[in-house]
C-alpha cells in the first residue's frame, strides 16, 4: 500500500436531473426521471425521489414508469450536459493543471505532496465549494490514498458529501461494505462471489488469492488490490491522454454474432463521435474480448489517421475476425489510440465531401439529443 498518495475523486450529484434543475427550479423536490421515451429506452439518471421508488439508470424506461408513474419524465438535452460538464472542467483546470476527466461528471486530482504546505482535505473543501457556487450544481468528493478508493468513499459520501478516508482507516471503511460498492462488481461477480458466501469485503480480503484467482481469474487479482487498498493507478491527465476506450458486458455470455457486431457498430459510433468533438484522429484500434471464463485476449492493428466510422468499423470487424476464439463472450472492448490533434480534413483522401457532411448532421443531431440518439445500420 501506497500510503503516501494523496488522490481526490470528484463526482457531481445525480448530473443529468441537477443540470435539468438548474433550468427549470420547479424540479426541485420532485421525482424526476432523464432517458429515452421510447418503450425501448432506458434511464440515464434519476433524482432520488424517485431512486426511493428502486429506479436507477441503465434500468428499461417501462420498468420505471411501473415503479414511479408519478415522476417527471425528460428526454434530455446533451448540449446542456455536455456545457455544464466542461464548465465544471473549466473550474478544476483554473485551480489544478493536473487532473484526469474521467466521465461526463467525475475527475480524479493527484494532490500528492500539497499537504505539506496546505492540507489537502481543506484544499478539497474550498475546490468543491468553489464548483457549488460557480456552477450551481451539487457535487460530492472522496479523499483518500488512491484512486479506486477516492471513488468509493464519493459514492459513500452522496448526495452532497464529503469523505476523507485516511490510511489507517482503510481497512474499517471498506470491510463491512457490500463487495457491490467496489468498482467493476458488476451483477455477474456479485452473484457468484454471494453464491459462495462472500458478501462483505472483508470476507472478500479474507478469501485466500487462488480461490478468487480460480473464480474470477484476473479480474479477481484486480478486485483483490482494490479491497486490499493496493490499487495504484497513476491519474492520468488529459494532456497524456493517447486513447479512449469503451467496453461492454453483456448480461448474459453470448454467441449471438449478429448482436455482437450491432453492439461493437454502436461502440465505434461512440467513440468516433467523441474523437470528433474533440478534434482527434486515432492511428490505433485495440480489440478486446474476455470470454465466459474471464480469459481476456486482445489484438492491436495500426491504421490510418481517421476520426470516421465508415474506416473503423471494417478494420474493427477484421481483427475481431482474427481475435474471436468460437467460444461464449462475457465483455468486448474497443481502444482506439495513438491520438492526435486533427480535424475530418486528415480523411480527406479517403472520405467523400457527403461522408464528411454526413458525419456533421449526424454529430448535430447527437448533440442535441444526445449520443445514443441515431445510429447508422451497418
Ligand atoms: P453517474 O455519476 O454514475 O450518476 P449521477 O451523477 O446521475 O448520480 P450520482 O449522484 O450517483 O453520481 O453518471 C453521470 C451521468 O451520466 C448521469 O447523470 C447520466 C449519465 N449516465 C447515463 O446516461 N447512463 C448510465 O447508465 C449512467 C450510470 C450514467
Ligand atoms: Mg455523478
Amino acid at each position: 500500500m501506497d500510503t503516501n498518495r494523496s488522490i481526490l475523486h470528484l463526482d457531481l450529484d445525480t448530473f443529468f436531473v441537477s443540470v435539468e434543475r438548474l433550468l427549470d427550479s420547479s424540479l426541485n423536490g420532485k421525482p424526476v426521471i432523464i432517458g429515452g421515451t421510447s418503450d425501448r429506452g432506458v434511464v440515464s439518471t434519476c433524482s432520488y425521489e424517485a431512486r426511493k421508488f428502486g429506479v436507477h439508470s441503465a434500468m428499461p424506461m417501462v420498468t420505471a414508469r411501473r415503479l414511479c408513474p408519478h415522476a417527471i419524465y425528460i428526454k434530455g438535452n446533451y448540449k446542456e450536459y455536455s456545457k455544464y460538464s466542461n464548465l465544471v472542467t473549466e473550474i478544476i483546470a483554473s485551480k489544478a493543471p493536473l487532473f484526469e476527466k474521467a466521465s461526463i461528471d467525475e475527475h480524479y486530482l493527484d494532490l500528492t505532496g500539497m499537504d505539506r504546505f496546505f492540507g489537502t482535505l481543506k484544499w478539497a473543501k474550498e475546490l468543491r465549494q468553489n464548483i457549488i457556487k460557480e456552477s450551481g450544481l451539487p457535487i460530492s468528493f472522496g479523499l483518500s490514498i488512491n484512486k479506486s478508493i477516492a471513488k468509493i468513499a464519493t459514492d459513500e459520501s452522496k448526495p452532497n458529501g464529503e469523505l476523507e478516508v485516511k490510511a489507517s482507516e482503510i481497512r474499517s471503511f471498506l470491510n463491512p461494505l457490500s463487495i457491490k460498492k467496489l468498482p467493476m462488481v458488476g451483477p455477474k461477480t456479485f452473484n457468484l462471489l454471494s453464491s459462495m458466501g462472500i458478501h462483505t469485503v472483508q470476507n472478500f480480503v479474507n478469501t485466500s488469492p487462488e480461490m478468487i484467482n480460480r473464480l474470477l481469474g484476473e479480474h479477481g487479482n484486480y478486485l483483490r488490490k482494490v479491497a486490499l487498498g493496493e490499487e495504484n493507478s497513476p491519474v492520468i491527465t488529459e494532456h497524456e491522454r493517447k486513447s479512449i476506450s469503451v467496453e461492454t458486458t453483456f448480461s448474459q455470455d453470448t454467441l449471438d454474432l449478429e448482436f455482437i457486431h450491432n453492439k461493437l457498430v454502436k461502440m465505434v459510433e461512440e467513440l468516433c463521435y467523441t474523437l470528433r468533438s474533440e478534434n482527434k484522429v486515432c492511428g490505433s484500434i485495440v480489440i478486446k474480448i474476455r470470454y465466459g471464463n474471464f480469459d481476456t485476449h486482445s489484438k492491436q492493428k495500426s491504421i490510418p489517421l481517421t476520426a470516421s466510422d465508415h474506416l473503423i468499423m471494417p478494420q474493427v470487424r477484421q481483427l475481431f475476425k482474427e481475435l474471436y476464439g468460437l467460444q461464449p463472450i462475457r465483455l468486448i472492448g474497443v481502444k482506439l489510440s495513438n491520438l492526435s490533434f486533427g480535424s475530418q480534413q486528415i480523411d480527406l483522401f479517403s472520405d467523400t465531401s457527403d461522408m464528411l457532411n454526413l458525419y456533421q448532421a449526424l454529430d448535430e443531431i447527437k448533440n442535441k439529443f444526445g449520443k445514443k440518439s441515431i445510429n447508422r445500420a451497418i
